[in-house]
């Protein structure tokens, strides 16, 4: 199966219900460029989870390139609407981190696909021939250790962990030292899932941030967000508080297998300002995809 079909497939779910079907029947439907249109459009949007405020200004957009541009035809109208989202979902930017080893601390409320997320990873990364290393940091249940552990196994790389109940903090120090020791190229933590509104684990994540800080301070760091794209507008919400606790560098959409929206990507790219950097599209380790804004346009619209 191709790049996006997954997603395609996802967004496609239900033909009517689904945002790729409704967008196509706008402008399949399309008649001319009046106000009806771009009602319809704004509408069609916020259905699909695009949030209200960037429904809005991607419409609004629309409407003054297709006055300016004179565009008129569905086609062309189609054409530049899909440019305004390529736009939005580029805004975040994407700046490669330099240093060594290149560290990524994984966070995001319960059962958004963290570890999940993290085998994948680690498996793409081994397939590299690069030299991983996988922290449990989810101390919180020893089932999580576990899991992460079954996830380093399929990979074929190893991991660092300590009994039930530990200092999440603690384990990280344990693994920077081992990457430090062991000359790992890249070091992957996994934490407990948490409610974004909990201060105090809000703070065990920003204590770990600094230890990885301490201890790695030549480490090219990356802090990505997992959030489960079946969410919707609370996504955002997440992005926000988490961002506050360990400034964020790249955010993951899980479960794009099963939404028939999506469109929470677009939301939370224009107004968290950091980029998407993978999309996860099923349970299985090759199920994770570097995030390319026109191939999710394209396949909202296919
Ligand atoms: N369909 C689908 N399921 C996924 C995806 N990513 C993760 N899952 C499933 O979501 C469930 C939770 O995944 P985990 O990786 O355990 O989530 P977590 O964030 O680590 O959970 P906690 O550690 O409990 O907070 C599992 O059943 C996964 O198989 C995805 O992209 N698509
Ligand atoms: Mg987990």
């Amino acid at each position: 199966m191709g790049f996006f079909d997954k997603i395609r497939q996802g967004l496609s779910k239900t033909k009517k219900e689904g945002a790729a079907g409704r967008l196509r029947g706008i402008f399949g439907g399309f008649s001319k460029a009046g106000e009806e249109f771009f009602e319809e459009l704004e509408e069609t949007l916020i259905l699909a989870d695009v949030g209200a405020s960037v429904a809005m200004k991607a419409t609004d957009e629309l409407r003054d390139r297709a006055r300016s541009e004179k565009l008129n035809s569905a086609e062309e109208l189609q054409t530049a609407f899909e440019q305004i989202l390529i736009e939005i979902l580029e805004s975040g930017g994407s700046e490669p981190k330099t240093g060594s080893p290149l560290v990524i601390l994984v966070i995001g409320v319960n059962g958004v696909g963290k570890t999940t997320t993290i085998g994948k990873l680690a498996a793409q990364y081994t397939a590299e021939g690069k030299n991983v290393l996988l922290c449990a940091a989810d101390t919180f249940r020893a089932a999580a250790a576990d899991q992460l552990e079954i996830w380093a196994q399929r990979a074929g790389c190893k991991i660092i962990r300590q009994s039930e109940g530990s200092d999440p903090a603690a384990v990280v120090f344990d693994a920077c030292a081992a990457a430090k020791a062991r000359g790992v190229d890249v070091l992957i933590c996994d934490t407990a899932g948490r409610l974004q509104n909990k201060a105090n684990l809000m703070n065990e994540l920003s204590k770990i941030s600094r230890v990885i800080e301490r201890e790695l301070p030549g480490a090219a760091r990356e802090t990505y967000l997992v959030i489960d794209a079946t969410t919707g507008q609370n996504g955002l919400e997440q992005a926000k508080q988490f961002d506050a606790a360990a400034e964020l560098t790249g955010l993951v959409l899980t479960k794009l297998d099963g939404t028939a929206k999506g469109g929470i990507v677009i939301a939370i790219a224009d107004a968290m300002n950091v980029p998407v950097k993978y999309v996860g599209v099923g349970e299985q380790t090759d199920d994770l995809m570097a995030f390319e804004p026109k191939g999710f346009v394209d396949a909202l619209f296919e």
